[in-house]
């Protein structure tokens, strides 16, 4: 079954990037409505995550369901984790840095996750305890931090602002430069890709992070979160990052065995 998961997950990220793409071609059909400070929901989010939710209804109909938008559906266990539009800020605006992450929680770990860019021509995917891919090419990384080290910052009112402007301090001091790009997933693809040596966000919730954290332990990178029983239920501070040097890590105020 395990090959089969990811097969499916595979197939339906691509199939909901369709219907995301179509959405994001006609402004008036998106609906964006306001969900919270700094947060955007579209008829989009809504129709992908319905799209996920049936198919996986199809294939897969004994595990739960935790969507960002219909949330859990089913009891504790084996768990699909959705986000149907990950970006939705930069996805309104008609910006290509979005993605659909599903990943799939076997009852003890993470098993399987996809992050799919439609608009960027991406798709991401990894098996625990196989290669991670990024269209199909094996992904390995290396540890080497390059010239110029670049760490991708989340931040969101879930967390503290002054926290995230110290943080960008710190890293320009050390002479690391910084990207935020409002989606997670684009994050933990570039961490993945090799764009950038770390990502990190304060209190991220699950469906924003879990495929790319398969990806990233998949592909020999360094993950840090609470553990999963416990970010099933709630945001974690996630950390991953491809072996770099502490220094970066110490300029972040995080330990390597933070989580
Ligand atoms: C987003 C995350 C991002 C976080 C935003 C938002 P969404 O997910 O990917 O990292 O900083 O607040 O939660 O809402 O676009 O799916």
């Amino acid at each position: 079954m395990p090959d089969k998961r990811i097969d499916h997950a595979i197939a339906m990220a691509h199939e909901a990037g369709k219907l995301a793409l179509e959405f994001q071609a006609d402004p008036e059909r998106m609906k964006i409505r306001e969900k919270g400070h700094l947060d955007l929901v579209t008829a989009a989010d809504h129709a992908v995550e319905d799209l996920l939710r049936k198919r996986i209804s199809g294939f897969d109909p004994k595990s739960a369901i935790l969507g960002e938008e219909a949330g859990l559906a089913g009891g504790a266990g084996a768990t699909w984790i959705l986000d149907p539009i990950d970006g939705t800020v930069n996805y309104s605006r008609g910006m290509p840095d979005w993605a659909i992450s599903i990943a799939f929680y076997d009852g003890r770990e993470l098993a399987c996750g996809v992050i799919h860019a439609p608009a960027l021509g991406l798709t991401a995917h990894a098996t625990r305890g196989g290669a991670a891919f990024i269209n199909g090419v094996a992904v390995r990384m290396d540890g080497a931090t390059a010239q110029a080290p670049i760490v991708s910052l989340g931040y969101s009112p879930r967390s503290s602002l002054s926290d995230y402007l110290s943080r960008i301090e710190k890293l320009l001091a050390e002479g690391v430069e910084h990207r935020r790009h409002g989606a997670a997933t684009i994050g933990l693809l570039g961490v993945l890709a090799g764009w950038f040596d770390a990502y990190f966000e304060p209190r991220l919730n699950v469906w924003d992070a879990a495929a790319g954290l398969v990806l990233i332990e998949a592909a020999g990178g360094v993950v840090r979160h609470d553990p999963m029983k416990q970010f099933l239920k709630g945001p974690s501070d996630v950390f991953v990052h491809n072996g770099m040097g502490a220094n970066v890590i110490a300029a972040l105020g995080l330990s390597d065995t933070a989580g």
